[in-house]
C-alpha cells in the first residue's frame, strides 16, 4: 500500500532475460502486486520471471505468457486487465528492460494519490541533459511525434509522448476499453487520445532519461516515424469524431475540416504559381488572389481550431 492506495505494477517484457531481475529486485516495499507479461519471448524471460515470483513473493507477482507476440501495447493491455480485476487503485507501467528508475515512483503516483491527475507519465525532456543522454535520432523522432500527439490528443501541455513510465487511476482503468487499444509502439499515443475523449486529467512528471543499462530497444526510428505519424493522423480524426461530434459538440470540427481543405489547396496552388512565374512568365492576378484567399482563410481556420481545442482542454492539466 502507498498512502492507503493499492499499487499494481505492469511489466511488459519481450526478450528481457538479462534485465527483468533488475526491475523486480529494485521495486520498493509499498508495491502490492506485479504483473509480468512475457510477450512470447524467444529467450528465458518466462522461466526467470517465474523464479522471481517465488523469490519475491511479497510482491504477489503474476506471470502471464502470451502465446503469440502482441507488441508492447498488447502486453500493457493484458496487464491493465489483470490490475482492473484486482481493483488496483493505481497501476503503473514499468518496462521490463530496467529503463525506469523505481526511486521516481512516488513522483509519478503522488498526483494520482492526491487526485490531481487521472493519468501521469514521465517526461524525459524536462531534464537539462536530455539531449546529451538520449540518442539523437530518438530525441528528434520523439520531438516530432510529441508535436503530432499534442494536436491529435488535445493534451497540448503533454510532451515526450513516447515515454512508457506511466500511472493510471482506477476510474480511468475502468473506463477505457483495453481490447481496443493499439497493440504496438503507438500505444502511448493511442491511450492519450482515448483519455482525452473521456476528459481525464493528464500530468507530465519530470524523470531522468536512462539509457545504456543493458537494454536493447526494438524500435527502429526511421521506420517508426512514418508508421506512427499515420496512426496519429487517424487518431486525430477519431478524437474529433468522438469528442466533438458524438459525445458532445463543438464547431471547432468545422474549423479543422475547412482549414484542412482550404489551406493545402491554396498553398500548393500558390507554389505552382510561383514556379510558373519564375519559369514561364506572368500569371493571372485572379489566380494569385485565389491562392492567397485560400491560404489565408485556411490558415486562420486551422489556427482557430487549435486555439478552441486548447481552450476546451485546458482544465485537463
Ligand atoms: N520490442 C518489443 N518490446 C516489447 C514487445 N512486447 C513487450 N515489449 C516490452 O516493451 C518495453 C519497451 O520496449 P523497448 O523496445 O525497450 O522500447 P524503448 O525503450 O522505447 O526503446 C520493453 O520492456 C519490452 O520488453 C514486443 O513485441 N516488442
Ligand atoms: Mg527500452
Amino acid at each position: 500500500m502507498y498512502k492507503n492506495k493499492s499499487l499494481a505494477i505492469v511489466v511488459p517484457c519481450h526478450n528481457e532475460e538479462t534485465q527483468i531481475k533488475k526491475v523486480i529486485s529494485t521495486l520498493p516495499d509499498f508495491v502490492d502486486m506485479v504483473y509480468i507479461i512475457d510477450d512470447c519471448s524467444d529467450d528465458n524471460t518466462y522461466e526467470i520471471s517465474q523464479s522471481l515470483s517465488e523469490e519475491y513473493n511479497s510482491f504477489n507477482i503474476t506471470v502471464l505468457r502470451h502465446e503469440t507476440n502482441q507488441g508492447v501495447g498488447g502486453s500493457i493491455a493484458s496487464g491493465y486487465k489483470m490490475a482492473l480485476e484486482a481493483k488496483a487503485d493505481i497501476t503503473v507501467v514499468m518496462a521490463g528492460d530496467a529503463q525506469m528508475d523505481p526511486n521516481e515512483l512516488p513522483d509519478i503516483i503522488d498526483p494520482i494519490v492526491n487526485d490531481k491527475a487521472d493519468y501521469t507519465k514521465g517526461n524525459r525532456l524536462f531534464s537539462g541533459q536530455a539531449w546529451e543522454m538520449i540518442p539523437h535520432v530518438r530525441y528528434l523522432g520523439n520531438s516530432v511525434l510529441s508535436l503530432l500527439t499534442k494536436i491529435a490528443s488535445g493534451y497540448w501541455h503533454v510532451a515526450d509522448s513516447q515515454s512508457g513510465y506511466t500511472a493510471i487511476n482506477l476510474k480511468a482503468l475502468q473506463t477505457i476499453n483495453w481490447d481496443k487499444m493499439y497493440k504496438r509502439y503507438g500505444q502511448p499515443n493511442d491511450l492519450l487520445v482515448r483519455l482525452n475523449i473521456y476528459d481525464f486529467r493528464v500530468k507530465d512528471i519530470p524523470i531522468k532519461p536512462i539509457y545504456g543499462v543493458g537494454e536493447r530497444s526494438g524500435i527502429k526510428p526511421i521506420r517508426m516515424i512514418p508508421r506512427l505519424s499515420r496512426l496519429i493522423f487517424r487518431l486525430f480524426f477519431y478524437r474529433l469524431l468522438h469528442k466533438y461530434i458524438i459525445r458532445d459538440f463543438h464547431p471547432l470540427v468545422f474549423f479543422y475540416i475547412f482549414g484542412l481543405i482550404l489551406f493545402p489547396i491554396g498553398f500548393f496552388f500558390g507554389l505552382y504559381l510561383v514556379g510558373a512565374r519564375i519559369f514561364v512568365g506572368p500569371i493571372e492576378e485572379t489566380s494569385a488572389l485565389f491562392s492567397a484567399l485560400f491560404t489565408i482563410t485556411g490558415l486562420q481556420f486551422l489556427l482557430f481550431a487549435m486555439w478552441f481545442d486548447m481552450d476546451t482542454n485546458k482544465h485537463l492539466k
